[in-house]
């Protein structure tokens, strides 16, 4: 007889939500579970409803904005300011930062990435929400006060919009996933205290920038690849967004890479609602992250938009990332042979 899921995301939060945080703190997760199924709702519904496609905007990150993207960003913005919990927030879809009005202001902080992934609406492929929360002594004026270093986070979570829709946040000492029931409209715990496998069995990224790779990546991937020759150890999964890659890899024993390229001098992930929140979940739940000499939790933000070189995931490969950036940092690795020319044009 299968179990029946008992705890909802909402009870869970209030039993096992650390005695400083009872409160506020629960009632912004309960909230942010809301709007996550709002998203869902859209999500589900994308080839039905015309949500598919582009506004015809281009974000800050010079990108094409999708009408769903809007949407979950408007979502995600409407439900935070209700809440009472926040006294501001920045997402990756507006260009500055947002402060909540004073009659509506709580002691929070969310950054947030509303529809990560989201170049895969069109093939159905699962994408995804990520956010970060930190404490707000005081309420936030300037620029400064929004830019804080991701250690600082009391939270940090995910939802991911695939064959389920899941709901992932950790609060620093553990990591609980949430499946949604779409008939009861509640999400029920389905892993609580979520711990990365030690092992490693699957590598995520894109490999055809290889080209654009620092020695240091290649000798990575080299070396894992070399696992494989002698028995099958290691797989290969990237869907190329990012959310989904990261959950495969917590609860399978993975490690994703992106790393600062000759393509993206730095980096393509953005640190503060995307790699902060990814690296504080890996922690919470046993694993490890670097941007190359270390977490980027502790890396101090200097705009709103800032990107990263990112490897997150297996604490065991996430170290021996490290070991070949230093290397590379020793000058002992040898750089790529510049392109061939064209041909025909020798
Ligand atoms: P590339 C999606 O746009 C995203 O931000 C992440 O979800 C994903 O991991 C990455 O970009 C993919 O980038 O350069 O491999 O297409």
């Amino acid at each position: 007889m299968p179990r029946v899921a008992q705890t909802t995301l909402t009870q869970h939060i209030l039993h096992n939500q650390p005695q400083r945080f009872r409160g506020a703190l629960s009632t912004l997760i309960t909230q942010i579970g809301v709007a996550a199924k709002m998203i869902a709702a859209q999500v589900r519904r994308a080839g039905i409803i015309e949500v598919w496609g582009e506004t015809g905007e281009v974000n800050v990150q010079g990108e094409e904005v999708q009408r769903l993207d809007r949407i979950a960003n408007d979502t995600f913005i409407s439900v935070l300011e209700q809440s009472g919990c926040v006294a501001a927030m920045a997402s990756e879809e507006e260009d500055d930062w947002l402060r909540v009005p004073a009659a509506l202001a709580g002691d929070y902080l969310v950054v947030f990435d509303p529809l990560d992934g989201s170049s895969n609406i069109d093939v159905s492929a699962s994408i995804g929400t990520i956010f970060g929360v930190y404490a707000c002594p005081s309420r936030p004026e300037r620029l400064e006060d929004v830019l804080r270093p991701g250690r600082d986070m009391v939270a940090a979570g995910y939802v991911i919009y695939g064959s389920s829709t899941v709901f992932v946040y950790a609060d620093g000492e553990r990591v609980d996933c949430f499946t949604l029931d779409p008939v009861v409209g509640e999400f029920f715990l389905s892993r609580p205290n979520l711990r990365i496998p030690d092992t490693l069995a699957m590598v995520s990224a894109n490999e055809l920038n290889e080209p654009y790779w620092p020695a240091w990546t290649r000798g990575l991937m080299g070396e894992l690849k070399e696992r494989n020759r002698a028995r099958r150890a290691l797989t290969g999964r990237h869907m190329g967004s990012l959310v989904a890659d990261f959950h495969r890899n917590l609860i399978k024993g993975g490690v994703f890479l992106y790393p600062v390229d000759s393509h993206n001098k730095r980096g393509k992930l953005r640190l503060l609602y995307e790699c902060n929140p990814l690296a504080f979940i890996a922690r919470a739940a046993g694993g490890a992250d670097t941007w190359g000499e270390g977490s980027v939790l502790d890396l101090a933000p200097e705009h709103l938009h800032q990107r990263t070189g990112f490897v997150v995931g297996v604490a065991e490969a996430v170290a021996r990332a490290e070991d070949w950036y230093a290397r590379e940092r020793r000058g002992e690795l040898a750089p790529l042979a510049p392109p061939a020319a064209p041909r025909g044009e020798r």
